[in-house]
């Protein structure tokens, strides 16, 4: 030990050491020793918080933002939900985007295209469409659809009803990478080039184009997940025995890899028999879960919520989730899960 040095923290040593931190500022430096806990903790220690959206609550204010601005106008006319500890992010987590998208009857949300990936998760409403890539589908309620990277998209209401849907979005990510580019389309449309269905045929039946061969991290060519499918699933698997921390949960896929059908984001779909209490989890992935179907209790790190249907509740890195269904209840969810696994980050702890 050099015992020169002053080992106490006396106020002529801090006065000395916090002087010394002014000067090395000058040369924009700051000592690892002030950070280094926070830099490196023993564990996540998310800035972000548990908060819960309840649809009944803000649908009125959706609404509101249908009689303030058009869809051509926006853009995209969408209230984001942020999350409450990052205000002014545009984050529902570090790494998340979320929000609640509108289009009334006759509008058109014109084409552009960009470099962050889109998922949507077709929430109220009949009678929109969006087309990604050529090929339009209809979006009905539970659909889960995926926007790929830098594939051009327009939404469309050919109804007579407002549609809404949770947008899930890796914009904090490519933000963080300063990797985003955007560019709008000279028509507000896209040409259609495939009828609709034709992904879903093509790549979603088991089968894939006889010369059809993907790279693990490409996108997949299934944009569009039903609801009618995904529910028969659910159902089907709910025959079986429960999982305690689980109970019936199903994890989205391109079928073509078996891996994510983002690069950047997981998706995936639960079901809680009636009555069905999970046992506490947790992983690094913080997640969005909203509740498609019955109704559920949640309690996170001490905090309880109930979620009715279109609930979002948003639950941040290694926050313990338990989930109670009221009625049988069906959840979505989606993190950013792949990008932790291609790191070696992701981990989970079951109780
Ligand atoms: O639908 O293309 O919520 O570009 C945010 C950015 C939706 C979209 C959002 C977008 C979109």
């Amino acid at each position: 030990m050099n015992a020169s040095l002053p080992q106490t923290h006396s106020p002529g040593a801090l006065a000395e050491r916090k002087a010394y931190y002014d000067r090395i500022g000058q040369d924009s430096m700051t000592p690892l020793w002030e950070v280094l806990g926070a830099l490196v903790p023993p564990q996540p220690r998310s800035p972000a918080v548990s908060h819960h959206w309840s649809y009944a609550d803000v649908r009125s204010q959706v609404m509101e933002a249908g009689r303030l601005i058009s869809a051509a106008e926006a853009e995209r006319r969408v209230l984001i939900l942020e999350n409450p500890a990052l205000r002014g992010q545009s984050g529902i987590t570090q790494s998340l985007y979320a929000g609640l998208q509108l289009i009334m009857p006759g509008e058109v949300a014109p084409a552009h295209r960009h470099t962050q990936t889109a998922l949507r998760l077709v929430l109220d409403g009949e009678g929109a469409y969006t087309a990604v890539d050529g090929e339009r589908t209809t979006m009905r309620r539970g659909d889960f659809i995926i926007t790929p990277a830098w594939t051009w998209h327009d939404h469309g209401n050919l109804g007579q009803e407002p549609v809404v849907w949770l947008d899930g979005l890796d914009i904090p990510i490519v933000r963080f990478l300063d990797a985003g580019f955007a560019e709008k389309n000279e028509s507000e449309y896209q040409a259609e080039t495939r009828p609709e269905g034709d992904a879903l045929a093509r790549y979603g039946s088991n089968m894939v184009p006889v010369d059809f061969y993907q790279a693990p991290a490409e996108p997949t060519k299934v944009f569009v997940y039903p609801w009618e499918r995904t529910i028969a699933a659910l159902k089907a698997v709910a025959r079986g025995t429960p999982d305690p921390h689980f109970g019936h949960k199903q994890r989205y896929v391109n079928p073509a890899t078996g891996r994510s059908p983002m690069p950047t984001m997981a998706a995936f779909s639960q079901l809680l028999p009636a009555g069905f209490e999970t046992k506490p989890y947790r992983c690094t992935d913080g997640t969005v879960h909203v509740c498609l179907q019955g109704s559920v209790q949640a309690h996170v790190e001490g905090r309880d919520y109930t979620l009715h249907e279109n609930d979002v509740l948003v639950v941040p890195s290694w926050h313990s989730l338990q989930l109670r269904a009221g009625p049988e209840a069906v959840l979505f969810s989606y993190s950013d899960r792949p990008v932790q696994q291609a790191l070696g980050l992701w981990r989970e702890q079951r109780a």
